[in-house]
């Protein structure tokens, strides 16, 4: 890619000119979601499974004043140590480029990276969506699902949202909600949700017979697929109830709002459960990126149109 303010890893540049399976991994949980050493144990182990898949990962990230797809190993320790990372969402790329600080890429910043580098399928833990505590606090992840065409595959959206906004967001934005062998909307920690899905796809090619379908019919938005958490490692929607009621009342109470709010309720939750929720949270990760990784064999090599 020629853009000035990118810049490939040698194996993606490969991969982008092959054709061949690429999954896209945002870095806002390695840098503001999960706390370390556990952030780079699972970065280093959902390269892994996406590897071990078939399809080459790309994670994504700002460092040194570029947006980097894909980071060497060493990158990637760099950044899961780094003190003062910005989260980094659309308004904030030209901040890291400028100021040279480096970041970890949102849901939404991770789509518009992916993107511009042809990158069509993108595996993450939850996406953003309408905050409970404040009906303005809408993710630029919904707006990202309805304005770029990636996959984005994830547990749901995260438990600590208004649900049932969040899923009339995106409907009135036209994104699809895929259950991936589920007719329910899975609710991040839980499997049930008690909310549909817009299709249920039971199968990596049958979601990208339907991807090629939704874009070759001209649409633009992104398609939500959504795979349950494992059973192993859910926990019920009535364990997690309580225990989000207090994270949400605390965060009312200390006023923390904006960027803030998502990494300190996921941070709250996990001491509330006593780490179960953390386990809970990487078993979902890794789930996704196995299925990013079917779905991106699958697609085939996806015209570049929409690369610049
Ligand atoms: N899912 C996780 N952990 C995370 C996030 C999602 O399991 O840390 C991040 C994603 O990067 C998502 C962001 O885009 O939280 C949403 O933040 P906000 O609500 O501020 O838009
Ligand atoms: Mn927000």
């Amino acid at each position: 890619m020629k853009h000035p303010n990118f810049k490939l890893s040698p194996e993606i540049t490969r991969a982008v000119d092959m054709g061949a399976p690429i999954v896209a991994l945002e870095s806002t949980v390695i840098t503001h979601g999960l706390p370390r050493p556990q952030n780079l144990e699972l970065a280093r182990n959902m390269e892994k499974q996406i590897r071990d898949t078939g399809a080459t990962p790309a994670t994504i990230a700002l460092m040194d004043g570029k947006i980097r797809i894909g980071l060497s190993d060493e990158e990637l320790i760099r950044l899961s140590e780094s003190d003062s990372t910005l989260k980094v969402s659309h308004r904030d790329f030209a901040t890291a480029i400028v100021k040279k600080v480096n970041g970890g890429t949102t849901v939404a910043g991770t789509m518009f990276a992916a993107n511009m580098a042809g990158i069509k399928v993108f595996a993450t833990g939850g996406i953003g969506g309408v905050h409970k505590e404040s009906a303005f606090d809408i993710s630029t992840d919904l707006r990202s699902l309805a304005e770029i065409p990636t996959i984005v595959v994830c547990a749901g959206a995260k438990a600590i949202l208004d649900l049932p906004a969040t899923l009339e967001y995106l409907e009135t934005m036209g994104v699809p909600v895929v259950g991936y062998s589920t007719d329910e909307f899975p609710a991040f920690y839980s499997r049930e949700s008690g909310l549909g899905v817009s299709a249920r796809l039971d199968s990596p090619k049958e979601i990208a017979d339907f991807a090629k379908a939704h874009w070759n019919l001209g649409m633009r938005s992104g398609i939500l697929v959504t795979n349950p958490i494992p059973e192993t490692e859910a926990i019920s929607k009535s364990e997690m109830e309580p225990m989000i009621a207090q994270a949400s009342a605390e965060a009312i109470a200390q006023g923390i709002h904006g960027q803030k709010l998502t990494p300190f309720l996921l941070g709250r939750i996990s001491e509330l459960t006593k780490g179960k929720s953390l386990k809970a949270n990487l078993a979902l990760l890794l789930n996704n990126a196995r299925l990013a990784a079917e779905i991106a064999k699958e697609m085939g090599s996806v015209k570049k149109d929409w690369a610049i």
